[in-house]
């Protein structure tokens, strides 16, 4: 009697210890191309925040290019992960990311950027978390247009910095889902000029806009869009540059981190005039929660979820980022 009930006793501890010592084992990679951007800081303050409530280990990777993408999943399969979360540089590396993912027996979700085929098709296999780009880019053009009515603006006079980064899907559907709605409303499609950024960063949309501005000198009103905060923040440090006042300038940005806090904050209004509010919440804590789900549980996770955006000023966007639960 002792012994056996020693023996369920010990098998309960042990069963008990094998569970909790599960979660622990637990090693989820997130990877992202630009780690110095506030989104993705964001987007892995969020994850870290799962990993703690789940207690598994969350490695951060940043992997601004191809070979150190594959660098960082190989890293991952030597440290015992057992899946891992990327928004990629380039979403054309898919086939490869997918092959290397498989070859460390990494389980493989996107996050923001989807990965292609050779062919450009989107690869549907790998589950994946993005924004409703085109919604979130109407969401862009609406606000433009009302600020133009506003001002009373003839829009013939008015120039739009299409800020673009066409190699990426999201980027392209982004702003075209903008420029919709101002051609919708009269906007003159001859005055809508392409600045393609060599980088989604604010520098590589500086000089891209510059060169806009420089070349049609004549225009005294502009708009800018495109595919995040980041990039219509060069289009306005470009307008500054080149000394056009902040009143004549609408630039309205995606995203809603710091880059455009820091700019609302600003004592004085400048040429950025709203953004898109998105929610790193959910592109890094649902993200990590579905990967733990799945590697803990074998819970597989949706293979497509888009995600909303809610338009955001100067004055009220501290409100709607404690709507979003992003405060
Ligand atoms: C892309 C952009 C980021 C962010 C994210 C949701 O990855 O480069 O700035 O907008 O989509």
């Amino acid at each position: 009697m002792g012994f056996i009930k020693a023996a369920i006793l010990a098998g309960t501890v042990a069963v008990f210890a094998a569970t909790s010592a599960y979660a622990a084992d637990v090693k989820i990679g997130f990877i992202v191309k630009q780690p110095e951007e506030p989104w993705f800081q964001d987007e892995w303050k969020f994850a870290d925040i799962a990993a703690q409530e789940k207690g598994f280990t969350l490695v951060k990777i940043g992997a601004e290019d191809g070979e150190k993408v594959q660098s960082a999943i190989d890293n991952l399969g030597a440290q015992g992960a057992q899946g891992f979360i990327i928004c990629t540089p380039d979403v054309k590396l898919g086939p490869g990311i997918v092959a290397k993912a498989a070859a460390n027996d990494l389980k493989l979700m996107t996050v923001d950027d989807r990965l292609v085929n050779a062919d450009g098709s989107p690869i549907e296999d790998v589950p994946h978390m993005g924004i409703s780009a085109t919604k979130i880019g109407e969401a862009v053009g609406e606000t433009i247009v009302e600020e133009i009515k506003k001002r009373g603006w003839d829009m013939k006079d008015v120039g739009a910095i299409r800020v673009s980064y066409d190699q990426l899907p999201t980027a392209v559907d982004r702003v075209e889902g903008a420029l919709s709605v101002l051609k919708a409303a009269g906007f003159p499609e001859a005055n809508i000029f392409d600045a393609p950024q060599a980088k989604t960063d604010t520098e590589a949309a500086l000089n891209a806009s510059t060169v806009v501005l420089n070349k049609n000198a004549g225009i005294k009103h502009w708009v800018a869009v495109g595919l995040n905060d980041e990039a219509v923040l060069g289009a306005v440090r470009a307008t500054e540059s080149v000394g056009i006042a902040a009143d004549s300038m609408i630039g309205v940005g995606i995203g809603g981190a710091d880059s455009a806090i820091n700019e609302f904050k600003k004592p004085a209004a400048t040429g950025f005039f709203g953004t898109v509010i998105i929610s790193p919440k959910r592109h890094g804590y649902e993200t990590a929660l579905n990967m733990f789900e799945w590697v803990a549980n074998g819970k597989e996770p949706e293979k497509l979820i888009l995600t909303a955006g809610q338009v955001a000023l100067r004055d009220n966007y501290e409100q709607v980022r404690k709507d979003l639960g992003i405060e």
